[in-house]
């Protein structure tokens, strides 16, 4: 007998050293905007609104808290030694895109923080995590250690939740978390078929992977993923990504690809195999059947995919349907803002759409999934984790508040080593774990 359970969204707080460094080769947003200006506050107050948008509709909504960003110990670890301000100084002066590295925000993009498995897929139905090494970026990848520490303060009873380690942190292991990963089921509750989507074979040299631009998603890393959340063949699928896809900037599958339910909603290039995969899914998928809403060349144009985001969106349960909530740049392009009109217009299964201003991660490559780890939970669950993460009207206003009161608006690169910008964000951030009430999961805290 099926569970009741919900999905809850934990979305990243924007943290405040928010800015465009250029760092992900392989993420167009991210290199086109290498350099502008950024508004560490209005990209916070963004993320912010989303979430509020969404837990007054009633979905369950929960926030991650930013890293302490410059992370000075991975400084440290690079040879830089002195005082805070000598290490910032010389790492500014002679590594700036070191310093850049260990400045970023990228923990917003929750969607790449970990895999996580819901219990009624598990062998010992527990709820399994595991925080991803994003090792394919230099900057993404000194997550995981807080990463962790955070879930497992939110997530902290081990009857019902089961905490993983990182894999090993090369790239034959390279794994991205969530945004490679999505579950189809027939509730939330039941047993579903998760599907695992990489970017290549690491151990066959032969195998087909991409030209140009990195695949981060290894097979290897899925397989080990499956084995460490005792999932079985019978509910995991795991499906390569079309090689052209990622050199034309598909990154993550979740850039080209999301799925809620029974529903799988899709960009034809999005998968080398797509009938393989499509069958694997129906074959293995109880209690309903798999509703693949595919999107032709010719109704949007994989490069207006790419930069309008369409598939880096949420597809949430409403009472009459599914929404979609899209952003802002999805109604900038013609052939998306018609795409989404004529879906909602037929009798199709997404039923709503709703734009979201998420404009300052957008510019980094990070749309509104990007920005969110789904978590199924069931009842007891709920009421086992740490509840306050979960945002309601008083958390967001002391969220806003806080925002307005630790956030620039206006950060350069040159700003990345002022001591005072290292002052002010270990200041922030000892305030918002007591606010979240998560104790010191921060390197300085410890
Ligand atoms: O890993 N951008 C992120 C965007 C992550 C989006 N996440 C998902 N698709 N799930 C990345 O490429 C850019 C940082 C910079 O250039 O300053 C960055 O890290």
């Amino acid at each position: 007998m099926a569970r009741h359970a919900v999905e809850a969204n934990f979305d990243g707080l924007i943290g405040p050293t928010h800015n465009y460094a250029g760092l992900s080769w392989g993420n167009v947003a991210s290199r086109t905007n290498v350099r502008a200006v950024s508004n560490p506050r209005e990209a916070a107050l963004q993320g912010l609104a989303k979430m509020k948008q969404l837990a007054d509709r009633g979905y369950v909504q929960g926030v991650l808290p930013p890293h302490e960003r410059p992370h000075l110990p991975t400084l440290r670890a690079l040879g830089f030694a002195g005082k805070d301000d000598e290490v910032l100084r010389n790492a500014a002066r002679n590594s700036p895109l070191i310093l850049a590295a260990v400045s970023s925000a990228s923990t917003m993009w929750t969607a790449n923080a970990a895999t996580v498995s819901p219990s009624a897929d598990t062998a010992d139905n527990r709820v399994h995590f595991t925080p991803a090494n994003l090792s394919a970026k230099f900057h993404r990848s000194i997550e995981h250690n807080v990463t962790g520490r955070a879930l497992k303060a939110i997530f902290a009873d081990d009857a019902y939740f089961a905490h993983h380690p990182a894999l090993p942190p090369v790239s034959q292991f390279g794994d991205e978390g969530a945004a490679n990963h999505t579950r189809l089921c027939s509730s939330y509750g039941d047993a579903g078929v998760e599907l695992f989507v990489y970017g290549q074979v690491a151990f066959d040299e032969r195998a087909p992977g991409p030209k140009l631009y990195p695949a981060r998603q290894t097979l290897e890393a899925s397989q080990a993923i499956a084995r460490l959340h005792g999932l079985n063949d019978r509910n995991t699928v795991f499906a390569q990504q079309n090689p052209d896809a990622i050199d034309a900037g598909v990154f993550h599958n979740d850039v080209i690809a999301v799925g809620n339910g029974n529903m799988l909603f899709y960009h034809e290039m999005a998968f080398l195999d797509e009938d393989r995969m499509l069958a694997d899914i129906g074959a293995r998928l109880t209690g309903t059947e798999l509703e693949a809403l595919r999107v032709s060349n010719d109704q949007v144009p994989l490069e207006d995919a790419v930069a309008s985001y369409l598939f880096n969106s949420q597809l949430l349960n409403t009472p009459d349907g599914m929404m979609l909530a899209v952003p802002g740049e999805c109604r900038e392009i013609e052939s998306v803002s018609r795409y989404l009109d004529t879906q909602v217009r037929s009798d199709g299964p997404i039923t709503s759409v709703e734009v979201f201003d998420v404009k300052q991660s957008m510019r980094n490559g990070g749309g509104p999934a990007c920005l969110r780890l789904r978590v199924v939970l069931n009842d007891d669950e709920l009421d086992a984790m740490h509840p306050g993460v979960l945002l309601n009207d008083a958390l967001y206003e002391r969220l806003t508040t806080w925002v307005e009161a630790h956030y620039r608006s206006e950060l350069r690169q040159d700003d990345l080593g002022d001591p005072m910008l290292l002052e002010e964000v270990r200041k922030g951030l000892d305030e918002l774990t007591g606010i979240l009430g998560l104790g010191s999961v921060y390197d300085f805290q410890q």
